[in-house]
């Protein structure tokens, strides 16, 4: 049996998997010359001070109709999105405001548009491929999941001046040890979620995390994405990634009273500034 650990040990285990993205110091990215590629600022020292409030909006089929989007765009000074998870047309429901966005490399490598589409512009990016648990990076570069770099490498060179890494394949991982160790089971050997990611992301940059229909509220639905027509339970328990594990794991890190979260969906969290390790 795993000890039921406290939520300032969990806040602490995460936070010790300091937020990394790819350098361009190690192999093989030294020699493409990544160094000079990715953006000269890392992400965490993008701003001075963290940001003192930031909501995470996953893309649950639950914001459908949740009429929180005044309260997301008013309350947060950071807003992160995934994937290609839209704004326009669900501004009542999840808001308008974009800060950060977070890719999997699908979106880089498939037919989203990721070089016209409107989503992935003015707004700081942050993409990551799974690749496999040791993560060697000359592997990794060789055959990625979903070939994320060429559409960087594009988007570098057209868009210096955006803000746009790609994490490290062991800050990934480190997570998922992370969810691993405070687990009883065994759980598979596949990458978070998007999601989880993101949680750790914004604890990293932010004072406050507000995390929305992560933990499912009462409005909890099969169907998938609150901007298509898919229904699948699995999406919101996960099938592929852990990402019930992820979630009883992100209730242990929060205060939040169950009734506050079954009734708002909302799961306030401290960023890891604001904790003492
Ligand atoms: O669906 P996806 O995730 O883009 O969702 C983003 C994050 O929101 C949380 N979520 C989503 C739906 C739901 N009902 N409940 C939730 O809690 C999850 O934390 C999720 O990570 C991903 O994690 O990147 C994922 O991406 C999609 C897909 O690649 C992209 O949407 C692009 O089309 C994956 N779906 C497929 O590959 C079919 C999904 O498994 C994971």
């Amino acid at each position: 049996m795993v000890a039921q650990r406290g939520t300032q040990d969990l806040l602490c285990q995460l936070k010790r998997q300091q937020l990394r993205t790819v350098d361009g110091t190690e192999e093989p990215f030294a020699k493409l010359g990544w160094r000079q590629l990715v953006p000269g600022k890392p992400l965490q020292q993008l701003r001075d001070t963290p940001y003192r409030t930031c909501a995470v909006i996953t893309s649950a089929g639950a914001l459908l109709r949740s009429s929180l989007g005044k309260e997301i765009v008013d309350s947060h000074d950071a807003v992160l999105r995934f994937n290609a998870a839209p704004t326009r047309g669900f501004e009542d429901h999840v808001g308008s405001k974009t800060t950060i966005r977070i890719i999997n490399s699908q979106i880089l490598a498939d037919s989203y548009h990721f070089a016209s589409s409107s989503l992935y512009k003015n707004i700081t990016l942050l993409a990551w491929d799974p690749t496999s648990y040791s993560a060697n990076l000359e592997k990794w570069y060789s055959k990625p999941d979903y070939d994320l770099f060429p559409a960087y490498v594009e988007r570098r060179r057209s868009s210096p001046s955006q803000p746009f890494y790609i994490l490290h394949p062991a800050f990934i991982w480190h997570l998922w040890d992370v969810l691993q160790n405070n687990i009883d089971e065994d759980i598979q050997p596949n990458p978070p979620s998007s999601g989880f990611i993101g949680i750790i992301v914004m604890l990293s940059l932010c004072e406050k995390v507000d995390v929305y229909e992560f933990i499912p509220s009462r409005r909890h639905t099969t169907l998938c994405h609150y901007y298509d027509y898919y229904h699948d339970m699995a999406c919101t328990l996960g099938a592929y990634h852990p990402l019930l594990y992820e979630k009883l794991l992100v209730r242990r890190m929060t205060e939040t009273s169950m009734d506050d979260l079954s009734n708002n969906g909302k799961a306030v969290l401290s960023g890891f500034s604001q904790i003492t390790c």
